[in-house]
């Protein structure tokens, strides 16, 4: 059993940093393609399928071909970039307003929390309107994908929502 999670948010937030940090975990199969990258992650016999999906602007109207399946929406946030958080909130409701994400959970990570001065956890929540969203378990966890912190609290979020499941 396999667990689609995907990996999205735009340009620069560190998705790609994050799947690697998960993978030095234990690395089970790694395919990069072109536009996207995909790693088998393994936590305590839990499989996840996770998908890191290129955040260009180019590229964001594709991220619905790989909604299909998805369990788990990680949306990345560069919490140093206020200009575009904006166009993070955009996607976000675009996305949770997709037909096949209805069932999906919502894990946010506002990354980049060592540099100075960046948004907090609450100033994205805000941002974003976070306790606006009703139809999705969600979850915000703050953290560092250059030295992980935090990224195991996030893994931990999913895996309590598949066990109530
Ligand atoms: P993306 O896949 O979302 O486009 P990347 O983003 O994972 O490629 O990361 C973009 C840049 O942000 C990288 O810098 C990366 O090192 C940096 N980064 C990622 N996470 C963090 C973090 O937690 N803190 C800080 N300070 N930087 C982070 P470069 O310079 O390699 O482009
Ligand atoms: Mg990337």
């Amino acid at each position: 059993m396999e667990h689609k999670v995907i990996i999205v948010g735009l340009d620069n937030a560190g998705k790609t940093t994050i799947l690697y940090q998960f993978s030095m975990n234990e690395v089970v199969h790694t395919s990069p393609t072109i536009g996207s990258n995909v790693e088998e992650i393994v936590v305590n016999n839990t499989h996840f399928l996770m998908w890191d999906i290129g955040g260009q602007e180019s590229l964001r109207s594709s991220w619905n071909t790989y909604y299909t399946n998805t369990e788990f929406v990680i949306v990345v946030v560069d919490s140093t970039d206020r200009e575009r958080i904006s166009v993070t909130k955009e996607e976000l409701y675009r996305m949770l307003a997709h037909e096949d994400l209805k069932k999906a959970g919502l894990l946010i990570f506002a990354n980049k929390q060592d540099v100075k001065g960046c948004m907090s956890v609450a100033e994205i929540s805000q941002s974003l309107q976070l306790t606006s969203v009703k139809d999705h378990q969600w979850h915000i966890q703050a953290c560092c994908a250059l030295t992980g912190e935090g990224l195991c609290q996030g893994l931990e979020w999913m895996m309590s929502r598949l066990r109530v499941r």
